[in-house]
């Protein structure tokens, strides 16, 4: 027997695993470990006893088509290749049908790509590492110029999400922070700002074995760890216990493999937390960090691994940034704020190490839902747009205080907001485009200006290089009807200033009046 067969593995059209000219001598190698959905063709009872014989048992048999599907881990989707089995179909496996909007590893890829594909001068995606499966780990870059080195340029901050393997909200949380930050950039004053303004690196699934594994099956497996095959036959590491400051110290991690908090042989020891650590060493414009774990609706400071808020290895100043921000974050959210160690004495994590080692001030916040829930570490999926959109505010916030977080204290870095005033030409215009002037000033530097119409963003426009001082002319079409307008200034710190707010009203397309005398009460912030 010698089958030659084309196998496609068809990923949206994106990724085709392509795995051609199989035959029971190829070595073909399936690109990913974990788990596979295999259609085969056996169509008599003959080869399908021959196939139960060798092993293996189907979930189903379709007698019209002649087929056998069953689900098999990858070692095992490659013996019934080498075996010569016709497969037909070889689908990695993810979510079930009821949680389909959570996205698996591939969908994660595929979202980044075709994110990337359609916003390629805002959004670039790189791989920073590999997983114990040797699954890519990807960072999504998100900035102005996006394809150049701007470590000397710009602050940087660091969003990462997914550590642990069952907490799949995080990483739609930050698959959305993605999703809004290119999608809203040139029509969001904010988000525009922040993104020609900082340099914006998400890592939204850092576990990606761990991810895979907890899926493939339902009931879930509530899976923590990553999939690291440990000595005693047990798998995973804690990843979250496994960062190399006071490894171990303080009975907040364990020694045993099969345990849910070990913290592996030695700090570093597992390439998931290695490639976090290469990533941040590499890049010193990254002065603030975030990531998302679940849940309990909770924001939680350094450090871990004491009840103590000041150990000698705290500065009082960056502790008072970090509680004064993150109590802030869980105001912005509706979460609570407070030390991480006020849950329980946790070593090795992320944040003691990122803040630990390289001071940068950094948070864990626990999603939602509620402790209380009862579906737990598994929100259903029709929760994933309204729990995700409501961090919006939270992480707008921690992305404008990369450049200077001792910012919140007033003791350092640009707390002026710019001043902008809005005024109308006293005539109506021919065609009826409106040419608004807006006049800025700020200490360092206007980085940004736009218009609203009501809630509705009319203008925006970047100013490169700032401005200090200056005047603007923006041309502006509004449809009939009376106008709210108010202008807004940004600096590179993102304090906003706002004008006035004018009243104007169109009557049809070809004039236009207003009343610049009638200021009405600026009616935002
Ligand atoms: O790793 C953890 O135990 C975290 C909390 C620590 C950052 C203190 N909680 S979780 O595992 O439930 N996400
Ligand atoms: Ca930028
Ligand atoms: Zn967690
Ligand atoms: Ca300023």
């Amino acid at each position: 027997m010698n089958y030659r067969l084309g196998v496609y593995l068809l990923l949206g059209g994106l990724l085709p695993w392509l795995l051609v000219g199989w035959s029971p001598s190829s070595r073909t190698l399936l690109a990913r470990e974990g788990w596979y959905q295999v259609t085969l063709y056996a169509g008599t009872r003959e080869a399908r006893t021959a196939l139960v014989r060798a092993g293996w048992h189907p979930d189903a048999i379709d007698l019209d088509r002649g087929t056998v599907t069953m689900v098999l881990p990858r070692t095992e989707v490659e013996r019934l290749s080498r075996q010569g089995w016709p497969l037909l179909t070889v689908r990695p496996l993810g979510f079930p049908s009821w949680d389909a909007g959570y996205h698996d590893y591939t969908e994660m890829q595929e979202v980044l790509f075709s994110l990337a594909d359609r916003y390629p001068d805002i959004l670039a995606v790189q791989e920073y590492g590999r997983s114990v499966e040797g699954r890519a780990l990807y960072v999504a870059k998100i900035s102005d110029r996006v394809w150049e080195d701007e470590r000397a340029s710009e602050p940087g901050v660091l969003i990462f999400a997914n550590i642990h393997a069952r907490e799949h909200l995080s990483a739609e949380q930050a698959i959305w922070a993605i999703r809004h930050l290119v999608t809203r950039y040139g029509r969001d004053p904010a988000v525009t700002n922040l993104v020609n303004q900082r340099e914006i690196w998400i890592m939204p699934m850092t576990n990606p074995d761990g991810v895979e594994y907890d899926i493939a099956r339902y009931p879930y497996r509530y899976w923590r760890k990553n999939r690291r095959p440990n000595p005693d036959g047990s798998y995973g590491v804690d990843l979250n216990r496994n960062f190399g400051y006071r490894w171990g110290c303080c009975g907040g991690s364990s020694s045993t493999p099969s345990a849910e908090t070990y913290r592996g042989p030695a700090p570093f020891s597992e390439p998931e937390t290695n490639a976090i650590r290469n990533f941040l060493l590499d890049r010193p414009n990254i002065r603030i960090a975030l990531n998302f774990h679940m849940y309990s609706e909770l924001v939680l400071w350094p450090y871990g691994y004491t009840y103590d808020a000041l150990p000698p290895d705290m500065d009082p100043t960056d502790y008072a940034v970090m509680v004064r921000a993150g109590r802030k974050m869980a105001q912005l959210s509706g979460y609570r704020a407070m030390q991480a160690s006020d849950l329980y004495i946790a070593d090795g994590t992320s944040d003691d190490w990122i803040y630990g080692t390289l001071r940068i001030p950094t948070w864990t916040v626990e999603l939602y839902p509620p402790a209380s829930a009862p579906f737990g570490f598994y929100p259903p999926d029709e929760d994933i747009p309204r729990e995700t959109e409501r961090n919006r505010g939270m992480i707008e916030y921690v992305i404008a205080l990369a450049d200077e977080p001792r910012r919140v204290l007033g003791l350092a870095g640009d707390v002026i907001s710019p001043t902008v005033t809005l005024t109308l030409p006293p005539e109506p215009p021919a065609g009826g485009v409106i040419l608004a002037s807006l006049t800025i000033s700020d200490n360092v530097g206007v980085t940004l200006v736009a218009i609203r119409a009501g809630d509705t963003v009319t203008r925006l426009r970047s100013i490169e290089p700032p401005l200090r001082e200056g005047t603007l002319t923006l041309p502006l079409v509004l449809p009939p009807g009376e106008h709210t307008l108010v202008a807004e200034a940004y600096d590179r710190a993102h304090n906003v200033g706002r004008s006035e707010s004018l009243r104007v009203e169109v009557t049809s397309q070809a004039s236009t009046w207003w009343s610049p005398f009638m200021n009405v009460s600026t009616p935002r912030r």
